[in-house]
């Protein structure tokens, strides 16, 4: 048994003001088009976010065991890389394997700021943090990144700073949007500074779709908790029933795809809004943009940031990169 540390204290608590999810224009407009699609942000309900977790821990979804594995063999070169005292910022703060992974393999970091659009949920984890790690400086930045952020103005402390934005997440945006993610974290680095990025790579298409397909079905309640999502927040009647998850690869956008396809002719209303689709039909869900080595450097270039060093496991499944001003 394991005891939970108790909560510790943030040295500062900023609030840009995020405008609040717009969860149900993006439900109705989405629903809307002739490819219907809802952004993916909105799978992270409190049932969405266990469900991922779950999603971590099947055999098929390889992405976040490989990225860990990486992360503790690279563990002395990236403390070597960033040196003593370093300033740790994490867009999106996720899961706290990551983060405690490097952190602890850092000599004396002298902060860690997290950033989320979520104001609870930042708190919780950066007070969290705060508790783990006795000492060190823990900053929270309520803001959404995928808009222009800029740092100044916030009390972070010197030191050199490391971006830290595991998980692939860069893949969940089209390429203008994973272009405009990179520009905005740039702005937030110094010379050098550095960015510690983890991006999927391009596989077989076997094993790209069962990742996203797993045997034990997680994925597939992961995407369909989107409609039972819908019809508790949005007075939504859809069948969840009538439809079914598919994960395909598309290789031309190199990208996995999410869909909900109907199983038959389906009617039904969201907040009073009548939809209709056709048995087939379906309901874009979540990209994952898969990367190769030289892609993915040529997106940082696109951006004005410098591949400096990069790390993969064994396989070639996933690859971390060191990412500076170029
Ligand atoms: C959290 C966006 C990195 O795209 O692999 C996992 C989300 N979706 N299984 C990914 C996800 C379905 C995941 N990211």
């Amino acid at each position: 048994m394991t005891t939970p540390s108790p909560a510790g204290t943030l040295s500062f608590f900023k609030d840009l003001h995020p405008p609040r999810s717009r969860f149900r224009e993006d439900v109705l407009d989405g629903l809307s088009k002739p490819q219907k699609s809802i952004p993916p942000k909105h799978f992270y309900d409190a049932r969405g976010s266990a469900l991922f977790d779950d999603i971590t821990d099947t055999e098929d979804y390889y992405v976040t065991r490989t990225e860990l594995g990486i992360l503790d063999a690279i563990a002395d070169e990236i403390a070597e890389k960033a040196g003593s005292g370093a300033v740790v910022i994490e867009p999106g703060s996720g899961s706290s394997v990551k983060i405690d992974k490097l952190l602890s393999a850092l000599d004396h970091p002298a902060a860690y700021i997290g950033l989320d659009i979520s104001k609870d949920h930042l708190i919780t984890a950066c007070e969290d943090l705060a508790g783990r790690f006795d000492g060190l400086e823990v900053g929270a930045v309520c803001a959404d990144f995928t808009q222009p952020v800029a740092l100044d103005d916030l009390p972070i402390p010197d030191g050199k700073r490391l971006i830290f934005f595991p998980g692939s997440t860069i893949g969940n945006f089209e390429p203008g949007g994973a272009k405009a993610l990179l520009e905005t974290l740039r702005g937030w680095l110094r010379p050098g500074d550095a960015l510690l990025i983890g991006a999927d790579r391009v596989k077989s298409a076997e094993i790209l779709e069962n990742a996203y397909d797993d045997t034990h079905g997680v994925t597939a309640a992961f995407n369909l908790n989107l409609l039972t999502r819908i019809n508790r927040e949005l007075d939504g009647t859809i069948d969840v029933g009538a439809f079914e998850h598919q994960a395909v690869w598309n290789a031309d956008l190199s990208r996995v795809e999410m869909h909900l396809a109907a199983r038959r002719d389906i009617e039904f209303t969201v907040s009073g809004q009548v939809f209709r689709m056709k048995e087939g039909e379906t309901i874009h869900t979540e990209n994952s943009h898969k990367f190769t080595i030289p892609r993915f450097t040529a997106l940082a270039a696109s951006a004005g940031l410098a591949v400096k060093q990069d790390w993969s496991d064994a396989r070639g499944y996933f690859t971390l990169y060191w990412l500076e001003r170029a």
